[in-house]
């Protein structure tokens, strides 16, 4: 078989596609796209809740607000190593976000207000990133699906450390449950957004999924998403900011209320409440990093220059 043949052969079969295996050149500009942005979303998904590494009340939430910002440092990291596998630099990949012509998950385009916030991202955000993410474990790239399965791990402790908070929240005061209710109402319908525009309006999906490399569409996640998330809301007694919001015994799922996609898009196209601020940290950090950037590259190159 050749190389079209074989690929074709391995994706029917549901066999992973690996960094050496012939794949058409669409099928590796997808994967770059996908996985330089879902890096991207790891590294500045850092942002809002370092804002509260602080200002955490106790100890105890601090050490483990600090290990889950290492975390998504560290699925950056994983994302890009698995993007380079396909013949591209993360170097490259950076210049790209900097310069815009990469995109980054909207969700951390949204400020952390309260503490509370912290609670809502481990709950929601994590949440809803799981949903999508377990499902890419299946995707059809090998060095994208191992990463998926690892982090996925690190997701699932994450999002019981939100959902904890959010459940502190609850059974504390009648003023820190409004704290809870408040990060709902604000974190409720950007989670939803996540998961991308309805299959209808989604540009990449049909090939996406011919491709295996998107198992489920934007709305099968979202609605597994909600299905999930709706008893958890319940018994923290919290109301999820939606009136249309209603189990529906015939489809078996909840019903939901439309999205902002008005909003949506918005945020997505450089709009959103903290687009500018989250890119200008982004640059000053990079800036600032230049001198350790720099000295790295000279130890290396005396080190070679001393075994040459
Ligand atoms: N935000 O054709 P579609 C985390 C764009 S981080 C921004 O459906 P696709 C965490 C889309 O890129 C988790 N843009 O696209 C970290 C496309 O534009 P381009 C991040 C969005 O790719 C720290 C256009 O809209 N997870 O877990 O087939 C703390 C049309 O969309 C968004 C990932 O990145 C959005 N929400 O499907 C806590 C998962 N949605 O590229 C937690 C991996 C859509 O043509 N990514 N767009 O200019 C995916 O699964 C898919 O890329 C998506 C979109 C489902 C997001």
């Amino acid at each position: 078989m050749d190389g079209p043949e074989r690929f074709e052969a391995a994706i029917a079969a549901d066999e992973k596609i690996e960094p050496g295996d012939w794949m058409p050149e669409g099928y590796r500009q997808t994967l770059i796209r996908q996985i330089a942005q879902h890096a991207h979303s790891e590294v500045i998904g850092m942002q809002p809740e370092g804002n509260w590494i602080t200002r955490a009340p106790t100890l105890k939430r601090k050490a483990i607000l600090i290990a889950k910002v290492q975390d998504e440092a560290g699925h950056g990291l994983y994302l890009y190593s698995a993007a380079e596998t396909l013949g591209v630099s993360r170097d490259e990949l950076v210049r790209l976000l900097h310069e815009g012509k990469q995109k980054y998950s909207s969700i951390f385009n949204y400020p952390t207000l309260t503490w509370a916030d912290i609670g809502a991202i481990g709950w929601l955000v994590d949440g809803a990133a799981i949903t999508n993410q377990v499902a890419l474990t299946r995707t059809s790239y090998g060095p994208y699906a191992r990463a998926m399965v690892r982090i996925c791990k690190e997701e699932s402790f994450h999002q019981r450390q939100g959902y904890e908070i959010m459940l502190a929240l609850c059974r504390g005061t009648p003023e820190q449950k409004a704290m809870a209710q408040d990060a709902l109402d604000r974190y409720w319908w950007p989670a939803l957004m996540m998961f991308g525009p309805h299959d209808s309006e989604s540009v990449h999906s049909e090939q996406s999924m011919k491709w295996k490399i998107k198992r489920v569409s934007n709305d099968e996640l979202r609605q597994q998403f909600v299905d999930a998330t709706v008893p958890q809301a319940e018994y923290l007694g919290l109301t999820i900011p939606d009136p249309d919001l209603k189990w529906n015994p015939e489809r078996g799922h909840y019903d939901f209320g439309e999205i902002d996609w008005d909003e949506f898009w918005r945020v997505v196209k450089g709009d959103g409440p903290m687009n500018r601020e989250r890119m200008a940290h982004k640059l000053a950090a990079w800036e600032n990093g230049a001198w350790v950037r720099e000295a790295a590259v000279a130890y290396a190159n005396k080190r070679a220059a001393r075994s040459a």
